[in-house]
């Protein structure tokens, strides 16, 4: 039996080798792919995701959570801000939170005018019923969107990654300012009541920007975590529905809470006790662009 290949060498492919491997029309032959070693695709994962967990230890911007009103903020700021370091962190394994579906299961997403602007500058289509569109499938608006965010150079997704506690530094005057996130994957996040000591990792950053929503097992982790931190008396809780009064207090009320800590989307409802507005979007839109717009002018000052 010829042994076992366990040098790298043997299966280095030339480039000349790898054009061997060109899929012939009629698949005379079969199809075959350029030899590979099991190491090697790995060394390329590992290789590059933990150059990413090194190199964003230290952000400029980190978004945690990464729905709607997440994913709005990182496409602004990645593009009116091409030279940020922007880190987004979501705790799911899949990007997108409750953007997925329109409302009820039902896959229609609804989004009042003049949000309708944001479909137009990614490119959605939707059917325009007067004050509000539809567009017809949510995930083709937010799988859009994530395809145009992951794309953007100075944007990095790290997603199944819990934020699990804030990063809270005190000025020479005692001052707090929220200075960062601290993470796990989201598998220990969730089991730190069945084995102890698993310790997280962190990332700093000048501005952090909370999206984490109101539903779903984290949900307005920030705004629950000032509280129990001492950084806010309590919790405004979130409303009963009312489309129009909801969707223009969350967008006008996004803002920076607390030093250093910006809350867009849904998590807004938890903190100020706005209304909620169920299955229509666009202020999950004008939050999101909003809260990047307030991230520059923090920076910038
Ligand atoms: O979609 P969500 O939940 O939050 P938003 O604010 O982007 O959009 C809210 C919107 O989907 C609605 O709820 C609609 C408008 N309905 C309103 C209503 O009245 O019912 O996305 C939050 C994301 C999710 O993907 C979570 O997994 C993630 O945040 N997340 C976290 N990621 C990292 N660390 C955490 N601690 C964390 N907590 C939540």
């Amino acid at each position: 039996m010829a042994p076992v290949a366990t040098s790298q060498e043997q299966y280095q492919t030339s480039p000349m080798d790898v054009q061997k491997y060109d899929v012939h029309e009629d698949y005379k032959g079969g199809y075959r792919f350029a030899p590979i070693e099991e190491s090697q695709v790995s060394r390329a994962m590992i290789k590059r995701y933990f150059n990413t967990m090194y190199e964003r230890a230290v952000s400029d911007v980190v978004i945690v959570g990464a729905g709607s009103a997440g994913l709005s903020c990182a496409y602004t700021l990645a593009k009116d801000r091409p030279d940020l370091k922007i880190t987004i962190v979501e705790a799911n394994v899949a990007p997108g939170g409750g953007a997925w579906l329109g409302g009820q299961l039902m896959t229609p997403m609804v989004i009042r005018k003049p949000a309708d602007r944001f479909l137009r500058e990614l490119g959605v289509e939707y059917e325009d019923e007067g004050p509000f569109v539809v567009v017809k499938h949510a995930a083709l608006f937010t799988s859009t969107l994530l395809s145009k965010v992951l794309a953007m150079p100075n944007v990095v997704l790290m997603n199944a990654t819990a934020v699990e506690d804030l990063i809270v530094h005190a000025d020479f005057e005692g001052k707090q300012r929220v200075a960062g996130v601290v993470t796990n994957w989201t598998l220990v996040a969730l089991n730190h009541d069945t084995q102890s000591c698993m310790d997280p990792n962190t990332i700093t950053a000048p501005v952090i920007i909370s999206a984490t929503g109101h539903d779903g097992p984290m949900g307005a982790f920030s705004a629950k975590r000032l509280v129990s931190a001492g950084l806010l008396k309590e919790l405004g809780n979130m409303r009963g529905l009312d489309m129009n009064r909801a969707e223009p207090a969350i967008v006008n009320g996004t803002r920076e809470v607390t030093p250093g800590l910006i809350l867009t989307g849904m998590e807004l409802s938890e903190h100020d006790g706005s209304n909620r507005m169920g299955p229509t979007f666009g202020a999950m839109i004008g939050s999101g662009v909003k809260a990047a717009k307030e991230a520059i002018r923090i920076l910038d000052t």
